[in-house]
């Protein structure tokens, strides 16, 4: 027989989200009467807009005449939305060929990595959307997870806590590293300032070395003085890749969409431009995004869709408002649960001293039949933390919410 892939091999046993949907299945098995709700997986449930809608439809329309028929498009996107992402979204910072569609950020966070090999050093935030540890290990660019210890070796984790207000410290950033960064940041809801952002591409510079950078939640920004994209920072473009998502902005989680933005400046040590690599990379292993996606994409980023992108995420933001309020309930506040996130991101992020991750999982399926995302799913200092999600219905949220308040937690 063949030999498994090692790199493969290497991976805990279970990508985090199948592992809390194991867990809530065996919960409602022993417990056909609970209702559980999910505050878990950070998944859209609010039906698509009128006018997206429509702008699927007339994709649609189009593709059932003999004159409007496409097969396969250009695998790096549209021109018309590739333009739109330039010029709504960039302002012109990054222009319409420096920006490549996809059928969404997980998808080309994963592709990035072929970019970089596995001879790469990998730096993330602790903790993080584990898409990119998870990912740098099926490269062979991270090894197993290190004795004793509970990340991967070959991983360089920057803590991301209270104590640093979620930023890390840059000067754990080698020579040479591919330096993961999301903001806002899934899972802490922490969105990083124009000055971070500022110092964290001074040190990616000095240490020359590139950022992805991963905005799939920039629709969530309300403070006009947070940057909703790293191209905001002079320098980015030569150190920075930005990957981003229709996902969250108008809920084409199941639909498919993203894009990621390389700027001619950003080149390898050998002066190879990057984006000629990933042009060469997509075209060969990617057939690009639906055309029917891409025309709902279209439509999200006019004037009347960027008013329901608002509406929507204005709807999901409240949800993370009601969701702090209750966990301030009594109970809470007495085990010295402390919140963070939540006010320009859709996660509420909630540390539990002296608990386990798992173990206030568990306390919360078992007791209010509420599902959430423990903290240490995203790394070691995700530890004692859990993550609860906004995006759900209002009246479920509620329901939850009201579960939450009443709970005793001790
Ligand atoms: N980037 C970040 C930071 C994310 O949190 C997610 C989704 C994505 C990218 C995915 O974007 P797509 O364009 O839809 O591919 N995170 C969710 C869903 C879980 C998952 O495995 O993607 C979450 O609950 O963290």
């Amino acid at each position: 027989m063949l030999k498994r892939n090692p790199c493969i091999a290497h991976l805990s046993s279970g990508y985090l989200f199948p592992e809390i949907s194991r867990r809530r299945a065996a919960f409602a098995k022993a417990h056909p009467e609970a209702k559980i709700i999910s505050l878990g997986i950070g998944n859209t449930t609010e039906p698509l807009t009128p006018h997206v809608v429509s702008g699927l439809h007339e994709e649609v329309t189009r593709l059932g005449t003999a004159e409007g028929y496409s097969g396969y498009g250009d695998e790096t996107g549209s021109t018309a939305l590739r333009d739109k992402i330039s010029k709504v979204l960039y302002k012109g910072m990054v222009s319409a060929d420096e920006v490549y569609i996809s059928d969404g950020a997980k998808c080309d966070i994963g592709r990035l990595q072929y970019l970089f090999g596995r001879d790469v050093t990998v730096a993330v935030q602790d903790p993080a959307y584990p898409v990119y540890v998870d990912g740098s290990v099926m490269i062979g660019a991270a090894g197993p997870v290190t004795e004793g210890g509970s990340g991967y070796s070959g991983i360089v984790y920057m803590p991301c806590t209270a104590e640093n207000n979620f930023f890390p410290d840059l000067a754990a950033i080698p020579k040479n590293a591919l330096i993961y960064f999301c903001s806002p940041n899934n899972p802490t809801g922490a969105v990083a300032t124009r000055e971070q952002l500022e110092a964290l591409v001074a040190r990616a510079i000095e240490q020359e070395s590139i950022i992805i950078f991963d905005s799939a939640y920039s629709s969530y920004i309300r403070d006009p003085q947070l940057p909703r994209s790293i191209y905001e920072i002079p320098g980015s473009r030569t150190c920075a890749i930005e990957v981003s998502s229709f996902s969250k902005p108008i809920g084409f989680t199941g639909v498919r969409l993203g894009w990621t933005c390389i700027p001619s400046e950003l080149t390898f040590a050998d002066g190879t431009a990057v984006g000629k690599d990933w042009s060469r990379l997509v075209t060969t292993i990617f057939n690009g995004a639906s055309n029917i996606a891409q025309s709902g994409g279209l439509a999200s980023l006019d004037e009347k869709g960027l008013a329901e992108t608002r509406s929507l995420t204005d709807y999901y933001l409240e949800n993370a408002r009601l969701i702090r309020e209750a966990l301030c309930a009594p109970s809470f506040a007495k085990a010295g649960v402390t919140l963070y996130g939540g006010d320009n991101a859709p996660y509420v992020w909630a540390r539990f001293p002296g608990k386990k991750s798992w173990q206030i999982f568990d306390l919360l399926l078992e007791r209010s039949h509420v599902v959430c995302t423990p903290g240490a799913g995203f790394g070691p200092a995700g530890e004692s933390f859990i993550r609860f999600s906004s995006f759900g219905h209002r009246a479920q949220i509620q329901e939850a919410c009201e579960r939450l308040a009443k709970l005793d937690i001790d």
